[in-house]
């Protein structure tokens, strides 16, 4: 857990919320990434199933592409083609598309309290960013099909997929959007809902605030902020797992202010 005395906690304003997406937004991995790269194996002709068991496991490499390379070396490396890059890059391009046409199709909706937050925090001012690991057209998508058309320019900064070279846990993809946006790591707070999302956040300096799905409510968040079970809503709160607990069940712009403040305050002692 952060300490008060934690050299990047300072005094100034809170300004932006940096959210992850696949698990935190909404919890896009069993139904929809998982049966996209199994629809791309299928029309590749190879014999590749990845399991709700199979994908949890695989899912410790963030990446499509990653995860891919790391399964042909390490579970099937007797079919690895003399070029794995290439086939991988094929394979994720393929997947991709099964992905964006599950999402257009199907009823994907955001996790408890993620659209009322985002909404709170647009009419409060505040400045919203995505950092993840899938592609940019999957971010846009998926805020199409659950905010409406033109919701991803809702969000200053979209740090997605390969515009950094180290994919989560490393900071990179954090450190991008800090850049971007041009604030230190204490002007804002961090939603993920894994402990490589965690590691990369935390590398980051950023305070992080836990929502983890059923894949990752084993992983060590030893470093979070708050771990909930949801960002919660009004008439349904979330369960407080660890870290700092929301007054009134729920996750919402005045509760930022407050977490903020009160750090500022504890640090100014
Ligand atoms: C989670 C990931 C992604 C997705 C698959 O992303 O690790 O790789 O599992 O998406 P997030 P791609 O950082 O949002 O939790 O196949 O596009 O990589
Ligand atoms: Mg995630």
């Amino acid at each position: 857990m952060k300490s008060l005395a934690d050299p990047y906690f300072d005094e100034g304003l809170l300004q932006a919320l940096i959210f992850d997406v696949d698990g935190t937004l909404a919890d896009t991995e069993r139904d929809l990434h998982r049966v996209a790269f199994n629809s791309a194996f299928r029309q590749a002709g190879l014999d590749w199933t990845w399991d709700v068991a199979t994908y949890g496991r695989l899912l410790k490499v963030a990446g499509g592409k990653e995860r891919i390379l790391h399964y042909i070396h390490t579970c099937v490396p007797q079919q690895a083609p003399p070029n794995p890059e290439a086939l991988t890059r094929e394979l994720h391009a393929l997947k991709t598309e099964f992905y964006l046409e599950l999402l257009h199709e199907g009823e994907i909706a955001l996790r408890p309290g993620v659209e009322r937050l985002i909404r709170e925090a647009r009419n409060a001012g505040f400045r919203l960013a995505i950092a993840t690991t899938t592609t940019y057209a999957n971010v846009v998508a998926l805020l199409h099909a659950t905010l409406g058309e033109g919701a991803h320019k809702w969000f200053e900064v979209i740090g997605a997929g390969d515009a950094v070279p180290n994919k989560k846990p490393s900071p990179d993809i954090y450190r991008y959007v800090l850049q971007k946006l041009d604030l230190p790591p204490a002007a804002c707070f961090a939603f993920e809902d894994s402990a490589n999302g965690l590691r990369a956040s935390s590398g980051a300096g950023l305070r992080t605030i836990v929502t983890p799905t059923v894949y990752t409510a084993r992983e060590d968040f030893s470093d979070a902020f708050a771990i909930l079970s949801d960002l919660g809503e009004p008439d349904s709160h979330c369960t407080h797992f660890g870290g700092c607990r929301p007054l009134r069940g729920a996750v919402d712009t005045a509760q930022l202010d407050m977490w903020h403040g009160y750090v500022a305050a504890a640090l100014a002692c």
